[in-house]
């Protein structure tokens, strides 16, 4: 099938998922066509039917805010045309799912039939989309779509909950290449980050608000107080200064280590020995899909879809929202015990096979297969 791929080509973990897919789908014999304002950070390779459309947003005075949606749609009128795209599969609803609506009316009016599939990736819904500024372009958008998937069934709550939708959402949940994980890196190159007997803690986000940075910080400076350890901060956003001020002020400013956004996430995670996710929402948490994949167990909070990856007392520990000195505790009984870490991390890769991309992706395959039958019967 020929897809039109659409999302955030930056670090966020709805770009990662896009961009993943869309390279399983090409290996699987399709032709993908990335369509997005730049090109996605983890498509480091082109190929025959793997392409790139970049859409440009034209500078001009008059504008307080540049129309991006509107360059969208008209993009991907023209990419459907040239290219032939059967289907489109957009990723966050804002503006993505509003902007393929637009050119599939567009489109339809010129007699060609292209249905859209719009997958939820959680802020699009629990912290933006909802806002009453956006709510009814969300609705509108949702509802419109010919096939709707969230990544957990916790967001599919909050989505139902939080909307009027009128329609079935399939949940599909984030997936994580395990090939790639377990392949690379037999050289870890620890000893450059930390001394032998030194844990490396390790917490990679957008250092948004919703992470709770300064937790991070609060965590790891109480483990650190029991135990030899190292913090690696990895990411960018405008948590990222409140976290430096509050190393320095705690005095750990030795063993923390900011990386900024980081390509590397895998040779980081293969010399992690704990990851933290305190955040106060989370729809999924790829992060610490990604870290479980490596063998790394999980503190994290019990907010959304993260008890649905990472399972307490098994692949590590889950704690209510700033419950800091839990999620301190927590960590401390993992890393003091070399048997009891040996398990957990053993624990942490067993259960990040559930999400292996060869049983996920599939699934949007059938999911497209289907939406493209009943489309073209309806239409
Ligand atoms: O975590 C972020 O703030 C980025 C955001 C995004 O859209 O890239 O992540 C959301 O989508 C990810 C991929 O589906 C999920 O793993 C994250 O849990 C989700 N973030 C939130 O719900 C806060």
């Amino acid at each position: 099938m020929k897809i039109g791929i659409v999302c955030y080509p930056t670090f966020g973990g709805s770009g990662v998922v896009a961009t993943e897919l869309g390279l399983e789908l090409s290996k699987r014999g399709h032709e993908i066509h990335f369509i997005t304002y730049s090109q996605p950070v983890r498509l480091e390779l082109l190929s025959s039917n793997v392409h790139f459309h970049e859409v440009h947003v034209p500078e001009y005075p008059l504008f307080h805010y540049q129309p991006y949606e509107l360059a969208l749609s008209s993009k991907l009128v023209d990419m459907v045309q040239l290219c032939g795209i059967e289907l489109l599969h957009v990723h966050y609803a804002i503006p993505h799912a509003y902007a393929a609506y637009m050119a599939q009316q567009m489109l339809l009016e010129k007699g060609i039939l292209v249905p859209i599939v719009t997958t939820l990736h959680g802020t699009d819904i629990t912290l933006v989309g909802s806002h009453p500024f956006y709510k009814p372009a969300v609705t509108f958008s949702i509802n419109k779509s010919d096939a709707v998937t969230s990544v957990s069934e916790s967001l599919k709550k909050d989505t139902m909950r939080l909307f009027d939708i009128k329609k079935d959402i399939y949940v599909v949940p984030n997936f994580i290449d395990l090939d790639k994980h377990l392949n690379n890196f037999t050289d870890c190159q620890r000893a450059m980050m930390a001394r032998d007997d030194e844990f490396i803690i390790t917490h990679i986000s957008n250092m948004r608000e919703v992470k709770q940075i300064p937790d991070v910080i609060k965590i790891f400076y109480n483990i650190q107080k029991e135990l030899p350890a190292k913090l690696m901060m990895v990411g960018e956003g405008p948590e990222k200064e409140i976290a430096e001020n509050l190393v320095e002020e705690l005095g750990i400013s030795d063993k923390v280590i900011f990386f900024g956004n980081s390509n590397e996430i895998d040779r980081i995670l293969c010399f992690s020995d704990l990851f933290l996710l305190p955040s106060q929402t989370e729809s999924f948490g790829l992060a610490a899909l990604e870290a479980m994949a490596s063998g790394v167990p999980v503190i994290s909070t019990n907010t959304g879809g993260l008890p649905e990856v990472n399972i307490d007392g098994y692949s590590g520990y889950l704690s209510d929202v700033n419950a800091v000195a839990d999620m301190s505790a927590s960590a401390i009984k993992i890393l003091k015990d070399a048997d009891t870490l040996k398990t957990f991390k053993a624990n942490a890769k067993a259960q990040s096979k559930k999400f292996d991309i060869h049983n996920i992706v599939p699934q949007y395959e059938a999911i497209y297969e289907e939406t493209l039958d009943k489309f073209l019967v309806s239409n």
